[in-house]
């Protein structure tokens, strides 16, 4: 029999849960966690003596730890991804489908004894303040301290949330084991997990709902509020219950005048998210404050406007590439109480990476544990390195950002990376055509998932990986809110490309706190002024529109970052329609009319 805590809950089917999932796994011991700080340090302190964490210098960065991972866990795994619908066709092209019951029997297999000489931990969540109508309660059953930290910052955790689920309140069950059961006396890995890739398993049953993730402890794999429940699960109950579920970032803009602008943005992950959610502007007057970097919840409100909400409550950010230029506010988040998975150990006991912005220390530890030197021809950081920093430290965190109802959002922007064809910015003509935009949102592949960066994939509405449904269905819900509220009332859309770049292969655009300048233009068509030019592919910015004080551009590079490339788009409107087709009838028409419309409009 384990060693157990008394259960601080009477809902007895959290409990009877938990037993029969302690029966299943044979832990050595259960916690059910409270969310307190106590037990945050207790559990930091067990992570340092088992060589998962590295304290850092107190002096330097007070409260904060370094975990390297294994590795051969690194990242998200969509190809072990799974959604258990019950038809191939209900999870669509965009997911892997396997059929339930034989998914659940090869679970149970792997889950049997596969937390033995561990703690089982008993995680209650909220994605949502407790307060909004939309918030969900989730429970994870995790054998990794790593994920019971990490799921402090990143969610509402602990006591709070069995109290609000009360006796009989419902929650989506969340099992998590790194897959490796300990022998009797069989002394730890600093990073257990399973090492062979064909048996790890994220699964997605829509039904329940519930999700069963096996094998890994890296982020969006193992903390399974964020992209599990909060987007997989989460866009599915949303598209029964009539709402949002959304990979996109959400800040509000205030212009010199005062005035206020809230706008969400959906980009793939590592596309500089973080980067624009809390974004010091370039253009004199103007301030970005975030209210969140990766997830937004949208219903719409009782004033028939969008209204959305980060369900989260911290930030899992790319370390790489971040620095005082590109992200000063995320270097002032995570300067105390967070944690780096795979950056470099510097020898005063701070954190490097590349792009820093700082000159790289003559000597370091690398991600893997390994000496670094700046010649020795590696990367001191993975690519896909992260900081998890609670929100609550953001300098430019919203007053707002925990307002149960959400923020009414004015607008909403789709963009990836691409080298060619995208313009800077490109303006939607009505709803259809900015679902249009949406859906056919293309950007080169990141180091967020495993698999070969800087290819060129579809990924519509950034939701390609967390589309928990058919994306056909999905794009028609989107469509759907057109019918729901006044059309006057619906956010405008614009598509962005801050990664354009010259025909010598140079970045076009400057980026980071110059985003500022599209973002100015984005306010000015939501109040019916900015100027603009109609083009086949939307309203791009007149020529003298965008405000550009200050910044030294040549008129030349400005013609190509807002021209309308007619070759190129010739040729992506051929790959969109190759793209459309993996849909088949399940594809709403109005996309193919608009798809239509475009072609026609290049001639
Ligand atoms: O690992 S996560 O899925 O949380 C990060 C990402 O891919 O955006
Ligand atoms: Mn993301």
């Amino acid at each position: 029999m384990p060693a157990k805590t008394k259960p601080p809950t009477n809902n007895e089917k959290l409990l009877a849960w938990v037993e029969e999932m302690t029966t299943l796994c044979k832990p050595a011991s259960v916690h059910w966690c409270d969310g307190s700080d106590a037990e945050y340090q207790v559990l930091c302190d067990f992570m340092v003596k088992g060589g998962t964490f590295t304290p850092l210098n107190p002096k330097l960065r007070p409260g904060c730890y370094l975990a390297r991972s294994h590795a051969s866990d690194v990242a998200r795994v969509e190809d072990r991804t799974f959604i258990c619908a019950k038809t191939k066709e209900e999870a669509g092209p965009n997911n892997n489908w396997a059929d339930a019951a034989e998914m659940r029997q090869k679970l149970l297999g792997f889950f049997n004894g596969s937390m033995a000489g561990r703690t089982l931990y008993v995680i209650p969540f909220a994605m949502g303040p407790l307060a909004s109508p939309i918030a969900k309660v989730g429970i994870e059953i995790t054998d990794s301290p790593y994920v019971v930290a990490n799921m402090r910052i990143m969610t509402r955790m602990g006591r709070a949330v069995l109290d609000k689920l009360g006796a009989s309140g419902g929650f989506i069950p969340c099992m998590h084991s790194v897959g490796a059961p300990l022998k009797p006396g069989q002394t730890d890995a600093p990073w257990p997990c399973e090492p062979d890739p064909q048996k790890k398993y994220i699964v997605h049953f829509p039904d329940d709902p519930s999700i069963w993730s096996y094998g890994s402890g890296y982020g969006g794999n193992a903390l399974l509020g964020k992209k599990c429940l909060a987007l997989r699960i989460a866009s599915i109950v949303a598209q029964r219950e009539g709402w949002l579920a959304e990979h996109m970032l959400i800040l509000r803009l205030t212009s010199p005048q005062g005035k206020k602008h809230y706008i969400a943005a959906a980009f793939p992950s590592a596309c500089g998210k973080t980067n624009l959610a809390m974004m010091q502007p370039t253009l004199p007057g103007w301030k970005v404050t975030c209210l969140g970097d990766d997830i937004a919840w949208i219903h719409v409100g009782k004033d028939g406007r969008f209204h959305a909400m980060n369900p989260e409550t911290g930030f899992f950010g790319v370390a790489p590439g971040t620095s005082k230029h590109s992200n000063p506010n995320a270097m002032g988040t995570f300067t105390r109480n967070s944690i780096f998975t795979n950056v470099a150990l510097t020898p005063d006991g701070d954190i490097w990476w590349e792009d820093m912005g700082v000159p790289p220390p003559a000597k370091a530890i690398d991600w893997e544990g390994k000496d670094w030197t700046p010649d020795c021809g590696r990367k001191a950081a993975h690519p896909n390195a992260r900081f998890t920093a609670p929100a609550a430290q953001c300098p430019v965190i919203d007053p707002d950002w925990e307002n149960p109802e959400g923020v009414p959002l004015d607008a909403i922007l789709f963009g990836g990376r691409r080298a060619t064809t995208i313009p800077l910015i490109n303006e939607a003509f009505d709803w259809e055509h900015g679902v249009f935009l949406g859906s056919a949102a293309g950007s080169e592949t990141t180091a967020a998932a495993l698999g070969k960066a800087g290819i060129l994939r579809r990924d519509p509405f950034a939701m390609l990986p967390f589309c928990g449904y058919n994306m056909g269905d999905y794009l028609g819900h989107w469509l759907s809110f057109a019918q729901r509220t006044d059309r006057a009332k619906l956010p405008k859309m614009f598509f962005v490309n801050w990664f354009r770049r010259s025909a010598e292969g140079k970045w076009l655009w400057p980026g980071y706190g110059d985003n500022s300048r599209v973002l100015k233009w984005v306010c000015e068509r939501v109040e019916g002024a900015g100027k603009a030019v109609a083009t086949p592919i939307g309203n791009v910015p007149a020529p003298d529109a965008l405000d550009l004080t200050g910044l030294d551009m040549g008129a030349d590079s400005l013609r190509e970052l807002l021209a309308v490339d007619i070759a190129g788009w010739k040729h992506e409107t051929g790959t969109i329609a190759g793209y459309y087709a993996t849909f088949g009838s399940r594809l709403p028409d109005a996309l193919k009319q608009k798809l239509e419309t475009l072609s026609k409009g290049l001639g």
